[in-house]
């Protein structure tokens, strides 16, 4: 009587906020990142406080935002608030699954969604374009293509993660969220390398578009092998963690990259103090 009544039971952000606490695989794999975006976040302001071009700025901005995103995603995960327990559509790998509530022991149907890593992710990657993109030296027309078809991954990837009314429609979000990726892809690997060229900064360009290229086909692929893709990786704890170590490098590592760049080649990036000015005033550096 009481193993049924648990399994209907509706869980509380509440519930979802002390599994979270009290799951070590799930919890870590969200507090360790709270804590790296903070400390990171200090240290890319220390490391940028002597940049006084604007577009230098700009650049250094971009990449210390990913960090601050970072700190809202995983406190939204943390706090309960965008976590679900979703149950999975028919002929899907954990159709029929059940979770045990760590703090609870009480046993709910469906597998955790972490839901609001993909929905963080709309606000954090056009960042990491945006830097990339002004690194290359590369064109409004350029950028604003990459970013809005990266905006359309995530939100697609969100899609594919919520959908429960059919396995195969969430497939078909996958696909089309893959298309998206496809697009930034082309213009990581082909339009923005030109631009690179022509705007002297190749060398670190490289550097970062096979970070970026290489990381963000991991995420790809970690969806696909996770519990809400196949579910080969069964368990949301582990499929959350790799994620997890892919932030790692893919924000944090990038951004330090980014930023170190732009401290060392300041005149490289720079377009002069009047860089994005309203007026015919020059506004002052601080
Ligand atoms: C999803 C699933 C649907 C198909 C595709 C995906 C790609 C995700 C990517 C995520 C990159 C995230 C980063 C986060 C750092 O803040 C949504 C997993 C193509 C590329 C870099």
């Amino acid at each position: 009587m009481s193993q049924a009544f648990d399994a209907v039971m509706q869980v509380s952000q509440t519930d979802l906020f002390r599994h979270v606490l009290n799951d070590p695989v799930i919890g870590s794999s969200i507090w360790v990142n709270i804590g790296v975006a903070g400390l990171t976040l200090l240290f890319f302001a220390f490391l940028g406080r002597n940049v006084e071009d604007p577009r230098g700025q700009l650049i250094i901005v971009s990449a210390m935002f990913v960090s601050a995103v970072s700190i809202v995603s995983y406190s939204g995960l943390a706090s309960g608030l965008t976590i679900g327990i979703l149950e999975m559509p028919n002929g899907h790998a954990l159709e029929g699954a059940t979770t045990t509530l760590s703090h609870s022991g009480q046993t709910v149907e469906g597998t955790v969604s972490l839901w609001g890593r993909y929905l963080t992710w709309a606000f954090s990657t056009p960042f990491i374009l945006l830097s990339l993109g002004l690194i290359a030296g590369s064109n409004l027309t350029k950028i604003f293509t990459a970013i809005i078809f990266d905006v359309g991954i995530m939100i697609t990837g969100l899609a594919a993660a919520l959908t429960t009314s059919s396995h195969m429609m969430r497939w078909f979000w996958y696909a089309i969220s893959c298309a998206f990726f496809l697009v930034v892809v082309y213009i990581l690997l082909v339009q923005w390398p030109e631009d690179a060229k022509a705007a002297g900064t190749s060398d670190i360009f490289s550097t970062l578009k096979l970070l970026t290229v290489v990381l963000w086909f991991g995420y790809t692929v970690w969806w696909a092998l996770g519990n809400e893709g196949t579910g080969v990786i069964a368990s949301s704890g582990i499929t959350s963690w790799g994620y997890s170590a892919f932030d790692l490098v893919a924000k944090y590592f990038f951004s330090f990259l980014v930023i170190n760049y732009v401290v060392n080649n300041t005149d490289r990036v720079s377009g002069g103090a009047e860089y994005g000015a309203t007026s015919e005033a020059i506004p002052a550096d601080d």
